[in-house]
């Protein structure tokens, strides 16, 4: 191939570039992609010997990362999965040491910033929030979004990502957001495993990407296997690109354009990122690249081997078509390198590799180390008085001579020695506790941090404003409280946008936002397809890149179609990046009572379980959301506000300050005082069991009334508890299922606020019934709490208790 071709066909600007020049850049890209296939085979077997336990490598995709590492640009953005070593490397983003650090999982963010040893190998991210919770510039980086082991799980955010840029290009307002954003040229690069596209939400994403024409470049890495599961057994005619054909854009309409490319061609690989990125990026134009005929040198992962279900010909053909292998006999052929010169970069860039896993682990080692040198010293001193001191001898030489050891060794050597020596108090044993008690909230920071982002800017901080209410304060719909709400906001912070379903047009099908769109331009008001995974990642792309987004689902009954991405994704995002990255998306939903088996869900056990990571908010009236709104969208975590469905039209009074006052997370509250039975109820049923007191007052019993308002964080300063000292019973009462969301209220109010201890009654709870609520008010009478079960439930109690004053009902 002549000098000319070559400098076109790779994409690098050829006009100002020497021959001499050319090759610089395509050796040092050999370099990476050699250097990064020596991390995969030094990386497995650092995890055969057990030094790592479990690898998942990217050697056979090394080549099409090169180059699309060329077409990556400061301000992009990644969400790829565990086979990307190699773009990671090419474009900075990681390095060496960083990948065996996170191989041993090492906790401490300076050596592996992805993930602080949480995340397995090859699950990447670059850290976006500071300490004090101020985001960092993302225009002069290269950014990449929190890696998950669940396939395909990371399309949705793709999409937030890309419709980001979206925003930024057509909305003018949002110029001021400097740091996030120029005119919207960022690219959305996103990765996927050719088996990964079988599942929904590649598809939900695939459509509404090119549905809204977002900067979006989904690369498929097609190895023809997913694990053992050929191709054929995957995807429809076995090729991806073919089946998506229809969304190529055309003269007749909007749509993608669709690129297919072998993964050994550097030459046209580069040509072809170039060609789809300059689009993607200029245009607004989603692109698919499909890249075929990959490899998998080493198999899926080190929990099997490949020749267990390849047949003999498919692995001499991956032999062959070797990513590496052919680049190299390319770069020969086209007199780029010599024979000898390139055996001279291979020689060196695997001293390199293997240099940077001996550092990576010399320094976890080196801590551990110390501190096992620290604690034998503290055990020594109390095992040489101790009776057990043969048995304190042997814990020590295990600890000694324990192979590869870690942290649960030592602390767990140590909590072995105290058990043993529970009866020799001393101060040598009081050094050891002491010890104990230190490590413990070091590996608490290591290990359990961050479930939040926990910055200064967190919503627990955001000061607490009361409602205020003019004299002739408007008394109007509810709904019409939460449009005021939002409409304030909405004036007052240009980066909030809100989007679902029927939420642009008609303002949502409860009327939440009606006028907004027209107010606000269909830019921030926005309506979307039925896709509610992708509306979850619609908002987390937004709001990692600096957006403040309510997402919303239309109904509660419906979150479970966005559950993976709420669980997976949202909730587990400050965690798994050990607080480098957040996502302050607001999920707004309605739930609880209405009509019929999709529109009466109170799945609050299921929710708790799901999304611990999210702040769960459960107003029982509108003015109590918009307090709540106004407290999120002034802080930076994710949350999920359960309005309730059956209280659109009751009348509340509109506060004077609507966009402004806020109700604090974690605070309960007192709705009536009582003296003989606390009971705890949120959201709807909090009206029926505030319908019964009156009743029961008339039967001679004095309840006491607590809303938590918020389940997660729960009843922070133990009004709960405190209650229980007053009436020594306890109720609570929800629409869940039996043993769902109320479970939780009484493990956190008998155990964490040590309400078990106040009690002279056995505890009780009042919930659904434990099937779907049926359609209709007799359904619904007999399958959720109403008024008479709550003044029943709350009599037996007493009967129970006292039953010469209260005689048994039936
Ligand atoms: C949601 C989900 N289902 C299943 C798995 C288990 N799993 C991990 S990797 C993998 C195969 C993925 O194949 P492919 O998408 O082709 O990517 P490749 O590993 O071949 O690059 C499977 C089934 C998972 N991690 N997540
Ligand atoms: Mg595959």
């Amino acid at each position: 191939m002549p000098e000319t071709a070559l400098n076109t066909a790779t994409g690098i600007n050829s006009a100002e570039l020497s021959f001499e020049d050319f090759k610089k850049i395509v050796i040092a890209d050999y370099r990476i992609g050699y250097e990064s296939r020596q991390a995969a085979l030094l990386g497995r077997r650092e995890v055969l010997t057990g030094k790592a336990k479990f690898g998942i490598f990217g050697d056979g995709k090394e080549v099409a990362q090169l180059a699309m590492a060329r077409a990556f640009k400061n301000g992009d953005w990644r969400a790829g999965y565990y086979r990307d070593q190699t773009f990671m490397f090419a474009t900075g983003m990681s390095n060496l040491k960083e990948f065996f650090a996170q191989l041993y999982a090492h906790p401490d963010i300076e050596k592996d910033p992805a993930s602080g040893g949480r995340q397995m190998n090859c699950h990447y991210a670059t850290r976006f929030i500071d300490a004090d919770g101020n985001w960092t510039n993302q225009v002069d980086t290269k950014n990449c979004s929190a890696d998950m082991s669940t396939t395909g799980g990371h399309m949705p955010r793709l999409l937030g990502l890309a419709y980001a840029s979206k925003l930024y290009r057509q909305n003018k307002e949002l110029e001021y957001l400097k740091q996030f954003s120029v005119s919207g040229n960022e690219v959305a690069f996103g990765t996927i495993g050719n088996g990964a596209t079988s599942e929904g939400l590649f598809f939900e994403t695939f459509n509404a990407a090119g549905v809204l024409q977002v900067p979006m470049a989904i690369s498929v890495w097609d190895d023809a296997y997913a694990i053992s599961v050929p191709a054929k057994l995957q995807t429809t005619k076995e090729d991806i690109s073919e089946v998506l054909k229809g969304f190529q854009r055309d003269s007749k309409g909007n749509g993608y354009e669709i690129f297919k490319v072998r993964g050994w061609d550097y030459v046209a690989l580069c040509e072809t990122y170039e060609r789809a990125i300059k689009l993607c990026r200029e245009e607004h134009v989603p692109v698919l690249i499909h890249v075929v005929e990959m490899t998998q040198p080493q198999g899926h992962s080190t929990s099997g081997s490949h020749e267990r279900y390849k047949s003999k010909d498919r692995l001499a053909w991956e032999e062959e078509h070797d990513c590496l292998v052919q680049m190299r006999k390319w770069m020969i052929q086209s007199a780029i390198i010599t024979t000898e010169e390139i055996e001279v970069l291979e020689g060196e860039a695997k001293k390199h590799v293997r240099n940077s896993q001996r550092e990576a682990w010399a320094e976890l080692e080196e801590e551990i180390k110390a501190e096992i040198t620290g604690v034998l010293q503290l055990i020594d001193n109390v095992a040489q008085p101790s009776q057990h001191r043969d048995e304190l001898q042997k814990l020590m030489s295990g600890l000694q001579t324990c192979i590869d050891p870690g942290r649960k060794d030592t602390v767990g050597t140590v909590r072995k020695v105290l058990r043993l020596i529970v009866k020799e108090p001393s101060d040598a044993r009081n050094a050891l506790v002491n010890w104990l008690a230190a490590e413990n909230d070091k590996n608490k920071e290591r290990y359990n941090s961050k479930l939040f982002s926990n910055t200064p800017k967190s919503p627990l901080y955001v000061p607490v404003i009361a409602p205020q209410y003019a004299d002739d304060a408007k008394v109007m719909d509810g709904r019409e409280v939460l449009n005021a709400c939002f409409d304030a906001n909405f004036e007052r912070d240009k980066s909030i946008v809100a989007f679902g379903e029927d939420v642009g047009a008609i303002g949502d099908v409860n009327q939440g936002f009606a006028g907004l769109q027209g107010k606000y331009g269909d830019l921030r008001i926005t309506d979307t397809g039925i896709r509610e995974a992708t509306i979850i990642g619609q908002g987390m792309g937004l709001a990692m890149r600096g957006l403040r987004p309510i997402a919303e689902i239309q109904y509660l009954d419906y979150l479970m179609y966005a559950i993976t991405v709420l669980s997976d994704d949202l909730s587990s995002l400050a965690y798994r990046t050990a607080g480098g990255q957040r996502a302050p998306v607001i999920v707004r939903t309605r739930g609880h009572r209405l009509e019929g088996i999709w529109h009466s869900g109170s799945p609050l056990g299921l929710i708790l379980g799901a999304l611990r990571g999210m702040h769960i908010c459960v107003p029982r009236d509108m003015t109590q959301a918009a307090g709540m709104y106004n407290t999120l969208l002034r802080g930076d975590e994710p949350a999920l506000v359960i309005e309730c469905l059956n209280g659109y039209r009751l009348k509340e009074k509109l506060p004077a300050n609507v966009g402004e006052f806020t109700v604090p997370l974690g605070k309960a509250e007192v709705l009536k005082e009582g003296k003989d039975i606390t009971v705890v109820s949120y959201g709807s049923t909090l009206r029926v069991v505030m319908e019964a007191a009156p009743e029961l007052e008339k039967l001679g019993i004095n309840i006491e009334v607590i809303d938590p308002q918020t389940l997660y964080p729960f009843d922070t300063d133990n009004v709960c508890g405190a209650s229980l000292q007053k009436t020594n019973k306890l109720l609570v009462v929800d629409e869940d299922l039996p043993g769902g969301g109320s479970a939780y209220i009484l493990q956190k109010i008998l155990e964490a606020q040590n309400g078990y201890y106040l009690l002279d009654a056995q505890p009780k709870t009042l919930s659904a019934a434990e099937h779907r609520p049926p359609y209709g008010s007799d359904g619904d009478y007999f399958s959720k709490p109403s008024v008479d079960d709550v003044i029943e439930k709350v009599y037996q109690m007493m009967n129970e208790a006292n039953p010469g004053k209260y005689p048994a009902l039936f």
